[in-house]
């Protein structure tokens, strides 16, 4: 059995809760309580305090681990714990927020220590409604690309279980980043045996 761990970070109510339940196949874990701090029950009534956890298998040989970091800042410790080891980071954006480029820049600033070995896509979430600006996929494009040419941008529906698919087959089916990258890739996948010679 390979064990992939895939993290969705972003800032509170870009959808992360969300992509972890539309796509776990088990009840996910959470660890949702009453918000009680004016910053969050503006927004909503629940928030993540540690995690999210979910679990989808693949095939009969492919699990992937679903975590999802909490939203508020006062939290910061367990993006470390959680970044560390994934083989995949979902960086969200919630694109009815005010400076949707300006969070988006500050959550891939958070996890660009892993970003060196471990790949990473971006997901525009929230698509749907009239935001307070005038931001494109493209612009959103621009800004991640200053600064990492090669990953991608998603304009996703993280409610549909297709677009959460669709993030977490990109990850799994990057190029790897680096040699660490390659070496932990070759760990997961299965070796050949190798055939003894028939004796003659
Ligand atoms: N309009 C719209 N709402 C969404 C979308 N995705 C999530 N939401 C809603 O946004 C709210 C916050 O999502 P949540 O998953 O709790 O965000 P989290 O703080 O990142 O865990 C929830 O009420 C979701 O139903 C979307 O694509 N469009
Ligand atoms: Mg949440």
């Amino acid at each position: 059995m390979f064990d992939h761990k895939i993290v969705f970070t972003g800032p509170m109510g870009c959808g992360k809760t969300t992509a972890i339940h539309t796509y776990s196949e088990v009840e996910p874990v959470m660890t949702e309580v009453k918000a009680t701090e004016s910053e969050v029950t503006a927004i909503k009534e629940n928030t993540t305090v540690a995690m999210d956890y979910g679990l989808v298998t693949l095939d009969e040989e492919t699990r992937v681990h679903l975590y999802g970091t909490p939203g508020q800042e006062r939290f910061d410790f367990m993006w470390d714990i959680l970044g560390e080891g994934a083989h995949g980071i979902v960086v969200l954006v919630d694109h009815l927020a005010a400076d949707p480029i300006e969070r988006m820049n500050f959550y891939l600033g958070k996890f660009d220590k892993f970003l060196k070995n471990v790949p990473c896509v971006v997901g525009i979430n929230k698509f749907d409604s009239p935001a307070p600006h005038n931001l494109k996929l493209e612009d959103y494009e621009k800004a991640v690309h200053e600064r990492y040419p090669d990953m991608q941008v998603f304009e996703v529906d993280i409610r549909k279980e297709e677009d959460v698919r669709m993030l977490i087959m990109s990850l799994l089916f990057a190029k790897p980043k680096s040699i660490t990258g390659i070496l932990e890739r070759l760990d997961r996948l299965p070796v050949p045996k190798l055939v003894q010679p028939k004796a003659t």
